[in-house]
């Protein structure tokens, strides 16, 4: 691994709701948690993100009467998938997975605390303009490339590994270290996307 000094590992949702038993659950989504604890002891720097949602967020599909589950809607940002209740802030769901290695994270990013609208990149809430603050961390610090593993791989993933792009960082993305929730072909749309975008998707640290 080819570690520098201004990389950055960035560790996108590994969280209760989204691995087995969870509310959320991605397809062996907690396949992840030893691939993405051996990143982290290889980097010099290690941010978390945790996706943070107050109880009926408008994400939520219960927060629209009739509509399902995983269906899309339109809301005043954009389209918008409803989801099950997921990662409630303070619930266990919402934690971190305990096998998860947190204790080198420099920093937590929570996102999509704002009942209103979601938020799937680490950067951007879904309006795709409103700041996670994260970018101004990274470019104060001086910080060049961002690599990334977690969850989910065409959502929170794609969206921030997307955003880390257009706002001018190197970014990778570890596949082994990712799974993808694949609603709809999505997980390949997300592949294209990333690759379309400059972002390497690699097996290993390049
Ligand atoms: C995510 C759906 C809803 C993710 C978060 O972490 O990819 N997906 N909230
Ligand atoms: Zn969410």
């Amino acid at each position: 691994m080819h570690i520098q000094p201004d990389d950055l590992l960035l560790i996108i949702d590994v969280q209760n709701d989204f691995c087995p038993g969870g509310a959320l659950a991605v397809a062996d989504g907690d396949a992840v948690v030893p691939v993405v604890n051996r990143l982290a002891a290889h980097f010099d720097h290690v941010v978390l993100t945790q996706d943070w949602h107050p109880a009926g967020h408008s994400s939520f599909a219960i927060s629209h009467p009739g509509a399902a589950a995983f269906s899309s809607i339109t809301m005043p940002y954009g389209p918008q998938t409803l989801w099950p209740d997921h990662c409630i802030q303070g619930t266990a769901g919402a934690a971190f997975r305990p096998d998860l290695a947190t204790e080198r994270a420099e920093l937590v990013i929570r996102k999509g605390f704002r009942a209103a609208i979601d938020s799937y990149s680490a950067f951007f809430e879904n309006d795709r303009t409103t700041p996670t603050g994260l970018a101004g961390y990274l470019r104060e610090r001086g910080f060049r490339r961002v690599v990334m593993a977690g969850l989910a791989t065409d959502f929170c993933v794609q969206y921030s590994a997307l955003d880390a792009r257009r706002l001018g960082f190197e970014t990778a993305v570890v596949l082994p270290g990712c799974r993808g929730i694949d609603l709809g072909g999505s997980l390949a749309a997300a592949t294209t996307a990333m690759r379309e975008a400059g972002v390497a998707l690699v097996e290993e640290i390049p």
